[in-house]
C-alpha cells in the first residue's frame, strides 16, 4: 500500500485486490480527478496499462482484449463525458457477456450539481447494463475505508467474471485534492493488518465459482430423448470455446446430427472432425424446398443464435423441440419456441450426450451432407473460384469471404465487423482445416468500435490478427487505429470499400424510397480513401487487385489492405450465389 496519502493509499489497497484478484490488464485514458487510481494501476507489478486517449476507443479496445482473452479488463476514466464514451462499449459487453471492470473518477458529493467543471451525473450511468454498480465514495485511509476499498475490488471482480453471468461491473470513484501523490503526513490511520496489507498472494475475500457440472438428469433424460429423435440438428452459433469442438463433433457422429455451424462458433474452421459440420446453411435454407425437405423433430442449439435470416425463419417454422444449452443464466431464445434452457456446461453435456448415444446405431444425415458438397461447388462455380486461386476470380465481397477462409493460418484470430462482413462470412467461409478464432461484437451489433476492439484482442492475445470491415465502420473508430503504435502483433485490416452502407441495399427501403433519398439516408456515401487513413497513422497500405494476392497481402504484417467493390452491383451477385446453389440443388433432387 501507498502511504503517501489519503487517495495513494486507497487507489493503491484497491489496485492491489485487483492484482491479487488476477487482474492483469487495465486501459487507461487520460485526465486528472482519476490520478489516484491510475497511477496505482500504472505502478501495479502484474497489470499492464495501455493509455489510449479516446474513451470509446479504450472501452472497445478494452472490450477486444477481454473477449479474447476471456479474462476481465479495467477500464479508467476521468469525470464528465469521458464516462460516457464508455456507453456503447459497455452495452456490447452487457449483450456479450464480456467481462468489464468499469471505473470513473468523480468529483466528491460536494462538488456535484453546483456548476463545478467536467461534472455530469455519472450514478448508475449506463443503467441496467450493468452487472454490479458501486458509489464508492469518499473514505478515508482508516481501517474501515481500506478494508471498504479491498472489499469493493474482490466484489467486482467476481460479478465481471460472472454470478451467473460474467459483464461489466462499474464502480464511480469520487476523489477529493489532493489528486497527484503529494505526501500528507498522517494520512494513513488505519492499524489492522488485514486493512493495510490484505492477505499475502490472495485477494482479501475469494470467491468460488457456481457450479456447471450437468446433473445425471440433465444428461440421461436429454439423450433419451436425442436417442428417441429421428431427425435432428445440431445449431452452433457464436461462442468463443475451442475445447467445444471435438465434443460436438462426437455428439453430431453419435446422434446423426448434421452441425449447421456459423463461423463464430469456431466449429467451422478447426482441426477437429469437420465430417458433419454444414457451412452453406444460409444458402440451403434460402430454398423453401430444400428446407422441407430437411424439417427436423429436435434441435439442439450450442452458442448464440446465429444471424442468418433463412435459418431463423427455418427455425420458427419447423416446429421442432428446441432444446438451448445457456450456461451464462440469458434468454438466448429469439424463436420463442424453445422447451428447455439448459444451464450447464456444453462441453460436459455435449461430451455427457454423446457417450450415452455412441452404443446406438445412428443413421448420417445424407440429405444435409450431400447438399452441403452440391452447394459449395455451386458456390465456387458461381464466383470463379472452381480453380482454387489460379484462375482469374472477379473480386467480390462473396468471394472475398471464401477466399479470407482459406487465406488464414494456425493461431490467428479474426475479428468481424457487423453489417455485410460478418453476414457473408456465416453465409460463405468454407471450412478449413486452419485453427482460428472467430470473434466479433455481435451483442448490440454496433458498428462503431470494431478497429480498436480487433487491436485489443490481438494486443491482449499476441496472436496474429485480420480485422474484416466495411469503409463506414473504418471511418466511425478511424482514431481507434493510433492504438496500432503499441502493438507489436501483426493486425491486418481487410477495408471492404463498396463506398457506403452497402447492407441497406438488401432492405425494402431501398426498393421504395426514391434513389437520392435512399442514397442521402442510408447509402451514405463518404469517400473514404483508406490510403490516406493509413498515412495519417504511418500504416502501410495494400490495395487488393487480385484475390490471388490476399494471402501474401495479409503474410506482410500490420497495415490497411483495401479491397473495392460495389455495393448495387454486391446485390446482383448475391442473388447469383443464391440461384446457383438452388439450381445445383435440384440437380439433385433437393428441390
Ligand atoms: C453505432 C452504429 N450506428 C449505426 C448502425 C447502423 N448501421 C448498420 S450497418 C451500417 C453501414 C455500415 O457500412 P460499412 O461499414 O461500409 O459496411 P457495409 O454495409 O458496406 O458492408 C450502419 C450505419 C450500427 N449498426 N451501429
Ligand atoms: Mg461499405
Amino acid at each position: 500500500m501507498d502511504s503517501t496519502n489519503v487517495n495513494t493509499a486507497l487507489a493503491s489497497a484497491f489496485a492491489e485486490e485487483l492484482e491479487r484478484g488476477g487482474l492483469r490488464r487495465a486501459v487507461v485514458s487520460p485526465g486528472s480527478r482519476s490520478t489516484p487510481l491510475a497511477v496505482a494501476l500504472w505502478r501495479a507489478p502484474k497489470i499492464e496499462v495501455e493509455v489510449i486517449v479516446d474513451e470509446r476507443s479504450a472501452a472497445f479496445f478494452a472490450l477486444g482484449a477481454a473477449q479474447a482473452s476471456g479474462e476481465p479488463v479495467a477500464l479508467l476514466c476521468t469525470s464528465g463525458t469521458a464516462a460516457a464514451n464508455y456507453h456503447p462499449a459497455v452495452c456490447e459487453a452487457d449483450e456479450s457477456g464480456i467481462p468489464l471492470l468499469v471505473l470513473t473518477a468523480d468529483r466528491p458529493p460536494e462538488l456535484r450539481g453546483i456548476g463545478a467543471g467536467q461534472t455530469i451525473d455519472q450514478v448508475k450511468l449506463y443503467g441496467d447494463a450493468v452487472r454490479w454498480f458501486c458509489e464508492v465514495g469518499n473514505h478515508l485511509a482508516d481501517d474501515a475505508g481500506l478494508l471498504h476499498y479491498r472489499s469493493v475490488a474482490c466484489r467486482a471482480l467476481a460479478r465481471a467474471r460472472g454470478e451467473v453471468r460474467s459483464g461489466p461491473v462499474h464502480l464511480n470513484m469520487p476523489w477529493r485534492d489532493p489528486l497527484a501523490p503529494l505526501p500528507v503526513e498522517g494520512a494513513v490511520t488505519a492499524t489492522d493488518p488485514l486493512a493495510l496489507a490484505g492477505r499475502e498472494g490472495r485477494p482479501l475475500t475469494a470467491v468460488t465459482h457456481v457450479d456447471e457440472e450437468p446433473t445425471p438428469f440433465e444428461l440421461d433424460e436429454i439423450a433419451a430423448h436425442i436417442g428417441d429423435a429421428i431427425s435432428g440438428v445440431i445449431v452452433a452459433g457464436r461462442q468463443l470455446d475451442p475445447e467445444l469442438r471435438e465434443p460436438l463433433a462426437h455428439l453430431a457422429r453419435a446422434a446423426g446430427f448434421p452441425i449447421l455451424a456459423d463461423a463464430t462458433s469456431q466449429l467451422r474452421l478447426g482441426p477437429h472432425d469437420r465430417s458433419l459440420v454444414v457451412s452453406t446453411y444460409d444458402q440451403l435454407l434460402r430454398d423453401e424446398h430444400f428446407g422441407r425437405s430437411v424439417v427436423p423433430e429436435l434441435v439442439l442449439r450450442f452458442g448464440e443464435m446465429p444471424t442468418s435470416k433463412p435459418l431463423r425463419a427455418w427455425l420458427e417454422a419447423s416446429g421442432a423441440d428446441q432444446i438451448v444449452v445457456d450456461p451464462s443464466g440469458g434468454w438466448n431464445e429469439p424463436t420463442r419456441r424453445a422447451a428447455a434452457i439448459v444451464r450447464a456446461e456444453p462441453t460436459a453435456l455435449a461430451a455427457g450426450w454423446a457417450r450415452r448415444l455412441e452404443s446406438e446405431e445412428r443413421t448420417l444425415p445424407r440429405r444435409w451432407l450431400e447438399a452441403e458438397s452440391v452447394a459449395r461447388a455451386a458456390l465456387d462455380a458461381a464466383l470463379g473460384l472452381e480453380s482454387g486461386l489460379d484462375g482469374d476470380a472477379p473480386i467480390t465481397e462473396p468471394a472475398l469471404h471464401r477466399v479470407l477462409g482459406r487465406a488464414h493460418r494456425d493461431g490467428e484470430l479474426v475479428y468481424t465487423a457487423s453489417s455485410m462482413p460478418i453476414r457473408d462470412q456465416e453465409a460463405f467461409l468454407d471450412p478449413g482445416e486452419a485453427d482460428v478464432s472467430f470473434l466479433c461484437n455481435r451483442g448490440a451489433n454496433g458498428i462503431d468500435g470494431l478497429i480498436s476492439s480487433g487491436i485489443g484482442a490481438a494486443h491482449a492475445s499476441g496472436r496474429p490478427t485480420t480485422i474484416v470491415t466495411g469503409e463506414l465502420g473504418l471511418l466511425h473508430d478511424l482514431g481507434g487505429l493510433a492504438a496500432l503504435r503499441d502493438v507489436s502483433t501483426p493486425v491486418r485490416i481487410v477495408v471492404i470499400d463498396n463506398g457506403g452502407g452497402g447492407i441497406f441495399h438488401f432492405l425494402p427501403q431501398q426498393e421504395v424510397m426514391a434513389d437520392e433519398e435512399f442514397e442521402a439516408l442510408l447509402g451514405t456515401p463518404r469517400g473514404v480513401d483508406a490510403e490516406r487513413a493509413a498515412a495519417l497513422f504511418d500504416l502501410p497500405h495494400r490495395r487488393l487487385d487480385s484475390l490471388a494476392d490476399l494471402p501474401t497481402a495479409l503474410a506482410a504484417g500490420t497495415g490497411l489492405v483495401e479491397v473495392r467493390s460495389d455495393r448495387a452491383a454486391n446485390v446482383e451477385v448475391h442473388r447469383r450465389t443464391t440461384a446457383a446453389v438452388a439450381e445445383a440443388l435440384s440437380g439433385i433432387g433437393g428441390a
